[in-house]
């Protein structure tokens, strides 16, 4: 196995205490142990020793992001503690409808709501470093896939794939996916494709590139009026401006099967070779598995095997970035599954 890795220690350092789930605190499903059954996964099966990333290169990030989030996760924190709360940053009011939402306001509670689109997600003290050093491991993918590699795997967390370019929610901050996917195309690259096959729809990469004709965004998820983010992933999104018809959503029932999903991935590879893809980014979320807690598809262990081999067989430079999976004492399985098959397609 010649597929390497990229991960950093320092997620460590974002670990929430709490989750509002369910209407009670629960110990949130995104978890510093998730990545450990990753790491032993790809030791036992013979992946290189996974690297660290090195420091952060903000000039992508800034690029694409929105300055005053940036400032706004670098300095929440210690605005917080100003003004004398103990506890974690948890938003309770968000902008919404029947009121005028771009008011950015003042107040560290107010301008935490203006950034956040999901109360689960707390931000603690080492939340931004963590989510530096996930985007550290992202673009280190990126970069070993631009020099030549076939393909690099990411461990990121946290995840990035609902943060908007002002908006974080639903676990993620900074969206790792879509920064890559912007460097290839900084770099050179005239088409990209992120292809986002996590459970939950991909709702700020969409966001981040729904009026780009150059990144095309195909995500396989659970039909929004039924899951989370509610709001976004339906399949009449179909992009805007010069993006419109780059991107694609499936979204699909509870209880959908591996025969179902495969043929909604079928069409997204069958798209992503139609836009003439040069490179791929993939939003490598396993809570598609049927066991996952927070999900409610029924993919099975080997089926992620088989979803590797039929991204594999694209035959595009791939840079994989890790997203959700719960189902902790099978995360590590169903990730490796789905590089396994990719490199051995
Ligand atoms: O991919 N996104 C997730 O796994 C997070 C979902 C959070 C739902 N409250
Ligand atoms: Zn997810």
């Amino acid at each position: 196995m010649t597929m390497r890795s990229f991960f950093s220690e320092d997620h460590r350092m974002h670990f929430p205490q709490a989750e509002l789930s369910g209407g009670e605190f629960v110990t949130p499903y995104e978890r510093p142990s998730r990545v450990e059954y990753i790491l032993s996964r790809l030791r036992e099966r013979g992946f290189p020793a996974v690297a660290d990333p090195g420091p952060v290169d903000m000039a992508p990030v800034r690029r694409l992001l929105d300055p005053d989030f940036l400032n706004f996760l670098e300095t929440a924190w210690d605005a917080w503690m100003a003004e004398g709360y103990t506890g974690e940053i948890i938003a309770m009011a968000m902008p919404t409808r029947h009121q005028p939402m771009n008011r950015r306001p003042r107040a560290i509670d107010g301008l935490v709501s203006y950034h956040c689109h999901a109360s689960e997600t707390a931000i603690t003290r080492g939340t931004w470093a963590a989510a530096l050093s996930s985007m550290a491991s992202a673009q280190a993918a990126q970069r070993a896939v631009a020099a030549g590699a076939r393909a690099a795997f990411a461990l990121c967390r946290p995840p990035g794939h609902h943060a908007t370019v002002d908006q974080y929610g639903g676990y993620c901050f900074l969206n790792n996916a879509a920064v890559v996917a912007d460097m290839f195309t900084a770099q050179g690259a005239k088409r990209v494709a992120v292809l986002d096959i996590d459970f939950h729809h991909g709702n700020g990469t969409q966001q981040i590139f729904y009026q780009r004709a150059d990144v095309l965004f195909a995500s396989i998820h659970g039909d929004p009026m039924d899951s989370y983010p509610y709001f976004a992933g339906y399949a009449d999104e179909r992009g805007a401006g010069p993006g419109e018809g780059a991107n694609i959503n499936y979204p699909l029932p509870p209880g959908t099967s591996y025969a179902a999903w495969s043929l909604a991935l079928e069409d997204a590879i069958a798209r992503i070779k139609a836009h003439g893809a040069e490179a791929l980014v993939v939003s490598l979320g396993v809570d598609a598995y049927k066991d996952d807690p927070i999900s409610f598809f029924k993919l099975d262990s080997p089926d992620f095997l088989d979803c590797g081999q039929r991204i594999g067989r694209m035959g595009l430079p791939t840079v994989f970035c890790m997203e959700g999976g719960y189902a902790i004492d099978r995360i590590g399985l169903n990730t490796v599954n789905v590089l396994e098959g990719f490199a051995n397609c």
